[in-house]
């Protein structure tokens, strides 16, 4: 079983995954998962921290002379800034972030208890756990990648650059919806023999984790709510000893399992909840009105989201496949691949 873990606050010593379950023998490029970690600090519209942080891995454990020997694999990723100690009370909680509901949950009187893990800074983690899966993946020549679709409504790129630029002047932010492609996965992965199998619904849950999704959709999602079946289903033809389809609105996945075809996820992402020109709140110790804290923060994130959602999705397939082939030795997992798709050619 592939599993992860992370823990760190955004600004203490710094942000650490656990990998378990990456096979014996996989080749492990600490400059791979470094690309990823500098793609999730791109993208236009981040803010100040990005500019502090230089995010780089040190991978710990589970590698000898950069080859994984099946045991956990450790990634630290450390904090330029790691003032918590020094860092002030945070009294008047944000709408939109975990602020409120956590300090609630938690009985804590300092806000900066709930929002330091609470905060998007995980998603380095995630990051750096999915570059490692996508590592694996690409033994099979399974890729990876991501594109905003649009900005606050805006799709081509210089309204999307327009839209955030006018956030940034009005002290908003601002959200966005962006598409995940996983290509050339094979047919086969997931399940619908039980729901906790099903590919669709293994992405559902890791994707709509990240901080900020508020929903997230299979191929033609949302519009098959809009349709009748013989226009959307992706109908099956056979041409030179292979199955095929002309459409794919189904995004890859039928039954809970790839049909490979490409993997298409569309998520969308709230406007970060920090407003420069903060919205009503109250003061959590007078209980008097005030307006909400105002925190360094982001204008948009949804490019770096994609990023972090494609590492979701990494996590998945490498699960999924670890699961059909194999988990313990990549050798083994070559032979067992090479089988299959003899099998079914
Ligand atoms: C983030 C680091 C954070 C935020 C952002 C994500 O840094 P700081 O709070 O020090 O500016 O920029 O977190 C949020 C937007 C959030 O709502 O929590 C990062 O590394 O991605």
């Amino acid at each position: 079983m592939l599993r992860y873990l992370t823990a760190g606050e955004s600004h203490g010593k710094g942000i650490v995954t656990i990998l378990e379950g990456m096979p014996a023998g996989v080749k492990i490029d600490t400059a791979v998962v470094n690309q990823e970690l500098k793609r999730r600090q791109s993208g236009f519209g981040r803010g100040a921290r990005m500019k502090i942080e230089n995010d780089r891995a040190q991978i710990l454990s589970g590698l000898k002379n950069n080859i994984a020997l099946g045991s956990p694999i450790t990634v630290l990723i450390e904090n330029k800034d790691s003032s918590i100690e020094k860092l002030h009370d945070v009294l008047c909680p944000r709408p939109g972030h975990a602020d409120l509901a956590g300090l609630l949950k938690y009985g804590l009187n300092d806000v900066r208890e709930v929002l330091e893990r609470a905060s998007a800074r995980s998603t380095a983690a995630t990051v750096a756990a999915g570059a490692l899966c996508k590592i694996f993946l690409k033994n099979f020549d399974i890729n990876i990648m991501s594109r905003p679709l649009s900005i606050g409504g805006e799709s081509t790129r210089g309204g999307m650059i327009k839209i955030i630029q006018g956030a940034i002047k009005n002290k908003d932010t601002v959200g966005g919806v962006f598409e995940v492609i996983a290509k050339n996965v094979p047919v086969g992965l997931g399940s619908y023999v039980q729901q906790d199998r099903r590919l669709d619904g293994l992405f559902a849950q890791q994707i709509m984790s990240i901080p900020g999704i508020k929903s997230v959709e299979v191929g033609l999602g949302l519009g098959y709510g809009f349709s009748f079946g013989s226009e959307v289903h992706d109908a099956i033809y056979y041409k030179n000893g292979k199955y095929l389809r002309k459409t794919n609105n189904a995004g890859g996945i039928e039954g809970g399992i790839s049909n490979g075809e490409d993997i298409i996820i569309r998520a969308c992402m709230k406007p970060i909840s920090t407003l420069m020109n903060p919205l009503d709140s109250v003061n959590i110790k007078t209980k008097k009105s005030a307006r909400a804290a105002t925190e360094r923060s982001d204008t948009c994130v949804v490019e770096a989201a994609g990023v972090v959602a494609e590492s979701a999705a990494a996590f998945v397939l490498a699960g999924a496949f670890l699961e059909k082939f194999g988990s313990d030795s990549l050798v083994d997992i070559k032979a067992n691949f090479k089988n299959y798709i003899k099998r079914i050619s």
